[in-house]
C-alpha cells in the first residue's frame, strides 16, 4: 500500500522505528493526565501532560518543529508552535501535538480523553490557526465522495445509508455537544439518524467512524478545533476514510492569524491529504477508558497502558497494550 509514499525518494520517508519510538511519547503524557483524572482540575492534568510529552519528545532522534501545538509562544510556555524538539540528530520533522486531547473529559473522568502526537515530512502537516473547522469525516471503504461538508446533513446521511446498504435510522453521528449545533442537530434528528452528543474530544470522534462496529459512530460532523482537525487528518490517513474540513474565521485578529499563518485561501475546503501529505505517523494514548482505547491503568506492580500507533506509508496499525513496571521512569524528566 502507499507504495508511492515509501519509495519517493528511494528512502523509507520516515524511520520505521520511529514509529515504535514514539509510543514512549503518547504513553507518558496519558499517565501524568491519567494521576489527575477525575480532580476537576483542566488546567493541572493537561500541564502533567504537556511537561511529561515534552520530555519524552526531547528524548526522540529527531530534528523536530512543533506546527500544532499548546498555541502560539506568547501564550504557552511550552510546546509551542515553533518550538523545536528532539535530539536534533535524526530526520527533520513536523509535528502535530496535543498532550490531553479533552482537559474536561479527564478533569470529570469521562470516556476518550487522549494523549496525542502525528510526525510528518517538513512541510506535510497543514499550520492550521488555533480557530474552528468544520468538519465531516466518515471510515474506510465507501466510493470517493460519498459525503461532502458542501451538501445538506440529510443528503451526506442518506447518501452514506445508501452507500452502508442500512436504512438511515441505523446510521450514527457523532456530534459535539453545543449550541452552535442546534440546527445540525435538528437536520440530523428528521432524517432518522441516531446522534451520539459528545462533550469534548472530536480527535476520537473522528477517529471513531473507521470502527463503527466497536465504536457504534459511522459519520462525524460539527465544527471543532481546527488543530484537532489536522490531528484526526493525520489519524485517517493511516487508518482508511475520508475527512473534509474548512477553517471557521469569525473575526478580523482569527483572520489576521490564519494569514499569518500561511493559510492563502480562508474559504478553503481541505481534504485529508491537503491536512496530512506524504508519510505520517500517528499515536494515541488512552487517558480515559474509551471506545476503542482503555485509560491508563495504575495497578499494584505496574502501570498499564493502550495505545495505538500507525503509519501512514504502510497502514499498520498497531494496537500497543504496555505494562510499565519500572514505575520511576514516569517520575524523571
Ligand atoms: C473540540 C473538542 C476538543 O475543543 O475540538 C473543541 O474536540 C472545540 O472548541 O476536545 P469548543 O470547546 O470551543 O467548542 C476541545 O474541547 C478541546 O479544547
Amino acid at each position: 500500500m502507499n507504495q508511492e509514499i515509501r519509495f519517493a525518494k528511494g528512502v523509507p520517508a520516515l524511520d520505521r522505528i520511529l514509529t515504535l519510538e514514539v509510543v514512549r511519547v503518547t504513553e507518558r503524557a496519558a499517565v501524568a493526565a491519567a494521576r489527575l483524572r477525575g480532580r476537576g482540575d483542566e488546567a493541572a492534568a493537561d500541564q502533567a501532560a504537556v511537561n511529561a510529552m515534552r520530555s519524552e519528545l526531547n528524548r526522540l532522534a529527531i530534528d523536530g518543529t512543533v506546527v500544532i501545538g499548546e498555541g502560539e509562544r506568547d501564550e504557552a510556555p511550552m510546546l509551542y508552535i515553533g518550538e523545536e524538539v528532539g535530539t536534533r540528530k535524526g530526520p527533520k520533522v513536523d509535528i502535530a501535538l496535543d498532550p490531553l486531547e479533552g482537559t474536561t473529559i479527564c478533569a470529570k473522568n469521562l470516556p476518550n480523553a487522549l494523549a496525542v502526537v502525528a510526525i510528518a515530512e517538513t512541510g506535510n502537516l497543514l499550520n492550521a490557526p488555533d480557530v474552528y473547522m468544520d468538519k465531516i469525516a466518515i471510515g474506510p471503504g465507501y466510493p470517493k465522495g460519498v459525503v461532502d461538508l458542501d451538501r445538506s446533513p440529510a443528503d451526506n446521511i442518506r447518501a452514506l445509508a445508501a452507500a452502508k446498504g442500512v436504512p438511515v435510522g441505523e446510521i450514527a453521528a457523532c456530534v459535539l455537544d453545543r449550541p452552535r449545533h442546534a440546527k445540525l442537530i435538528d437536520e440530523l434528528r428528521k432524517t432518522d439518524a441516531a446522534i451520539r452528543l459528545i462533550g469534548d474530544g472530536d480527535v476520537a470522534g473522528v477517529i471513531h467512524t473507521t470502527e463503527p462496529e466497536v465504536t457504534g459512530i459511522d459519520i462525524y460532523l460539527g465544527i471543532g478545533g481546527a488543530p484537532e482537525g489536522v490531528l484526526a487528518a493525520a489519524a485517517l490517513r493511516c487508518m482508511g476514510g475520508q475527512m473534509q474540513g474548512r477553517l471557521v474565521i469569525s473575526s478580523d485578529e482569527q483572520r489576521d492569524r490564519a494569514k499569518r499563518m500561511g493559510v492563502a485561501d480562508l474559504r478553503r475546503k481541505y481534504d485529508l491529504t491537503d491536512m496530512a501529505k506524504g508519510d505520517v505517523l500517528f499515536a494515541a494514548t488512552g487517558v480515559t477508558d474509551g471506545n476503542l482505547l482503555s485509560g491508563v491503568r495504575f495497578g499494584r506492580r505496574a502501570i498499564t497502558t493502550h495505545t495505538v500507533v500507525m503509519r501512514a506509508a504502510t497502514g499498520t496499525v498497531r494496537w500497543i497494550k504496555a505494562e510499565h513496571q519500572d514505575l520511576e521512569k514516569f517520575d524523571a524528566t
